[in-house]
């Protein structure tokens, strides 16, 4: 069975973490059973050592850095660091389940992997700020004890206005468009990457489509606009053939 390591907030599925999402989904796309622990973001660093998981980063005072996901596979005994190695570790484990990376696409989706954090970039503050209150309070502390230092001010005093929210929110849909002409490109009725067949790529941007709708809000005008406007409905499709790999267990 595999663990996946996960941040858990208020919100009543826990999980609400764009990279973790990435995981999460990859997992369930492959159909294999897991469990989730939650761990809050200020014992990651403590945990994952424990666990013996590999650093992804280096802290500003030089010190290796622990994020999540991780997860642990107790059939291989393998501890995995990092959304895009967990993704390559589930298809060269398990190659007879449903292919992440269909005909060895992987450069393609390192790509992806690598383009896709720019299309969101505008609208990055829009929606990690939104998340300030659904954190339990000691990730929310953590946050505040390691970001406000780095930025000189408030987490409340990054909360961009609404008028700012609004070009940020513009900017943000003008990428996304530059998007849906690359998966247009593809040709009409092709609603994934790779035309018909969903791959990882697809799910990193479904990761980043629900981080963003559990951000806004599901009932909110913006999410409304992104999954139905932007792009003729393009995204809001796209994530409902792919939000049943978002599996909570
Ligand atoms: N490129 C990494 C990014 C992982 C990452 O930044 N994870 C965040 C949660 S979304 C984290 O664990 N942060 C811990 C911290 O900042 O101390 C991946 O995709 O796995």
């Amino acid at each position: 069975m595999i663990t996946l390591y996960d941040i858990p907030s208020k919100l009543p599925g826990k999980a609400f973490s764009n990279n973790i999402f990435k995981a999460r989904l990859a997992i369930a796309f492959k159909g294999l059973p897991f469990k989730t622990e939650w761990v809050e973001m200020c014992d990651i660093g403590p945990k994952m050592k424990a666990l013996g998981a590999d650093p992804t980063q280096t802290n500003p005072d030089g010190s290796p850095k622990y994020t999540l996901p991780v997860i642990y596979d107790d059939a291989t005994g393998k501890c995995v660091s990092e959304s895009m190695k967990i993704a390559e570790y589930l298809e060269a484990t398990y190659p007879d389940k449903p292919s992440l990376f269909p005909f060895g696409t992987y450069a393609p989706i390192h790509l992806f992997n690598e383009y896709f954090p720019d299309v969101v970039q505008p609208g990055f503050i829009v929606f990690v700020s939104a998340f300030t209150d659904k954190l339990n309070p000691p990730t929310l502390e953590y946050i505040r004890r390691t970001r406000e230092p780095l930025m000189g001010k408030k987490l409340e005093e990054m909360i961009p206005s609404p008028e700012e929210k609004v070009t940020l929110l513009a900017a943000t849909k003008e990428n996304f468009s530059k998007l849906d002409a690359i998966y247009a490109s593809n040709g009409a009725g092709k609603m994934y990457f790779f035309g018909n067949i969903p791959s990882y790529a697809d799910l990193i941007l479904a990761a980043n489509l629900i981080w963003i709708m559990l951000s806004v809000g599901m009932e909110s005008n913006e999410w409304n606009a992104i999954s139905n406007e932007w792009d003729g409905g393009r995204w809001g499709t796209l994530l409902k053939t792919l939000e049943k790999y978002n599996v909570n267990q």
